[in-house]
């Protein structure tokens, strides 16, 4: 076609310059589109997506250095889990090709994903960033099957704690349970277990050097039936049980390959009627004590007088910490009542000779002496917000429950903080009308609110807003016996706090989350999981 053909036709110019504008604008990549493709939770920072689709082959090829071989096993179990078969590959001819780039200029949990006509590149600087961009391309495959839209994803999270935790002190949860919880949390680029062992109506950890941890504390003779502040019936069976050594090492191993560090909580000096019963000599009394049946705050603590105390605890840490790689070690800290202590001639002794104004500092001063030991042996704590009162131990980091307050006041005297409010975090609230529900704890804390939750508090200066680490959601379990009554309660509200803290704030949308999350029903159906569905508009029973 000659130009002055076009010129002489302008009909035939027309529809060129139609043609181009068409093919301008469907090739022109759509930044941050809600394009229904998209079915990314928690959503990324940037997504472009690109015209076209690329074909997964069968089997899915792939090419994993051999420094990654790890990171390889664990995507060929994912994407067999979805149903399809994996392969190696040499070279960059692969389907999906990952590879380790310190160079690049990314967050440090950060990656790019891009699919284009050749294939799938996953790039990371480092191997926590890989792991999530896989995430996100499993998420693809599960919904879209082999066919992956192309686009070009840059990721990083918003805050570098991303928790959710658990307490199996009420109910115990087999190993199998506490491997599939982990999983499906670093599914969604959660990177902290809080792991709840210890508690007044069961002591879950193994310490070899107190056997009576084991053959005692982790025993209760029954358990209340019903809510604890309106019955008074037991069911009279006897109910307990322990994680071994053994079991903890390989739960740590399976965390760490899948990115997840597992903070242990060891409580006190309250939340301790388990320990108590196996070694009375530890509490202000002496007993004697029995493990919990019901649920609530007990006077009986850890005397803090004795010197014993400390010896028991610091035994207990040093085996936890064997077992425990991460840095933070949870102490508890939360619901101390201060009777014993004021009755207790040598917590009174110690008041004095330590010349401590009252019982508030002396939860202070016995939180500040674990934590030295803690700091000798190069870990740091993390405490429930009650280790404010009567003064912060030096290194502590807060972990705000009884509202925002705590984390408030925390950043302000530069403390760092993890967020987790009762109202937005507490997953073991009703997620909706108590007389449709199981029976809980109280409370009402639906998806939309947790969605709704903002971690830096407005009152905060920017500087002090950087003391914030990260969000968490609780789950204590006094009223779930079973693992899939924990994963109904936890389901999908933690899918809305895993967007609270990755995503940046304002890409969050309650709305085209719910449609995501509508996206990825048949896959967290195929993966079993027991998520609630009311705002899924789905009757189906449970
Ligand atoms: C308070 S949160 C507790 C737990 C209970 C929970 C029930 C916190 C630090 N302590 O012992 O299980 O409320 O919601």
């Amino acid at each position: 076609m000659s130009s002055n053909f076009v010129i002489r036709h302008p009909k035939v110019l027309f529809s060129l310059v139609g043609l181009w504008l068409l093919l301008a604008f469907s090739c022109q990549p759509r930044k941050d589109s809600t394009d229904e493709t998209l079915n990314i939770i928690p959503y990324p920072v940037s997504v472009t997506l690109h015209t076209g689709i690329y074909h997964l082959k069968s089997p899915v090829t792939m090419y994993v250095p051999d420094s990654l071989q790890q990171l390889g096993d664990v995507f060929t179990d994912y994407v067999k889990q979805i149903g399809y078969k994996v392969k190696t590959a040499r070279g960059k001819h692969a389907d999906v090709s990952f590879s380790l780039n310190s160079a690049l200029s990314l967050p440090d949990e950060g990656y790019l994903l891009n699919i284009n006509r050749s294939g799938v590149i996953l790039e990371a600087g480092t191997r926590a960033g890989l792991f999530y961009g896989m995430q996100t391309l499993l998420q693809l495959i599960a919904v879209r099957g082999k066919n992956l839209p192309r686009l070009s994803i840059t990721d990083y999270p918003r805050f570098s704690y991303r928790g959710l935790h658990l307490d199996v002190g009420r109910h115990m949860f087999p190993p199998e349970f506490i491997k599939r919880y982990i999983d499906l949390m670093a599914r969604f680029k959660f990177n902290r277990f809080h792991w709840h062992l210890t508690e007044d109506q069961g002591w879950r950890i193994e310490i070899k050097k107190y056997p009576r941890l084991q053959e005692v504390a982790a025993w209760r003779d029954e358990t209340i039936v019903g809510h604890a502040g309106k019955s008074n019936k037991y069911d009279g069976q006897r109910y307990g049980g322990y994680y071994t050594q053994e079991e903890i090492r390989d739960i740590v191993n399976y965390a760490a390959q899948r990115h997840i560090t597992i903070i242990p909580e060891i409580e006190m000096p309250g939340h301790s009627r388990a320990a108590l019963a196996a070694y009375p000599n530890l509490g202000c009394t002496g007993g004697p004590y029995a493990v919990a049946t019901t649920w609530g705050v007990f006077e009986d603590v850890y005397c803090a007088g004795k010197e014993e105390t400390f010896t028991f605890l610091q035994d207990v840490f040093d085996e936890v910490i064997g077992l425990f790689p991460g840095t933070y070690v949870h102490i508890g800290g939360d619901e101390c009542p201060k009777k014993r202590w004021k009755e207790c001639r040598l917590c009174q002794q110690r008041i004095k000779n330590e010349k401590l104004k009252d019982e508030h500092h002396l939860q202070s001063w016995f939180i500040q002496r674990i934590e030295k030991y803690l700091n000798s042996k190069g870990r740091k704590i993390i405490g429930w917000d009650e280790i404010l009162e009567g003064g912060l131990a030096p290194n502590a980091t807060v972990m705000s429950w009884r509202g925002e307050e705590g984390g408030i006041a925390a950043a302000k005297q530069q403390h760092t903080v993890i967020m987790t409010p009762g109202n937005w975090c507490y997953l073991d609230h009703y997620q909706a009308s108590p007389e449709t529900e199981p029976l809980a704890i109280g409370g009402l804390t639906t998806v939309e609110e947790v969605y709704s939750y903002e971690p830096l508090p407005a009152s905060l200066t920017e500087t002090e807003q950087q003391y914030i680490l990260g969000a968490q959601g609780n789950v204590w379990t006094e009223y779930m016996k079973t693992p899939e009554h924990v994963e109904y309660m936890v389901y999908p509200r933690a899918l809305a706090l895993a967007e609270v803290v990755w995503t940046p704030k304002e890409k969050r949308n309650y709305e085209d989350f719910l449609r995501r999350l509508k996206q990825l029903q048949p896959w967290l159906d195929a993966l079993q999981v027991n998520y609630a569905r009311h705002v899924l508009n789905d009757t189906s029973p449970q």
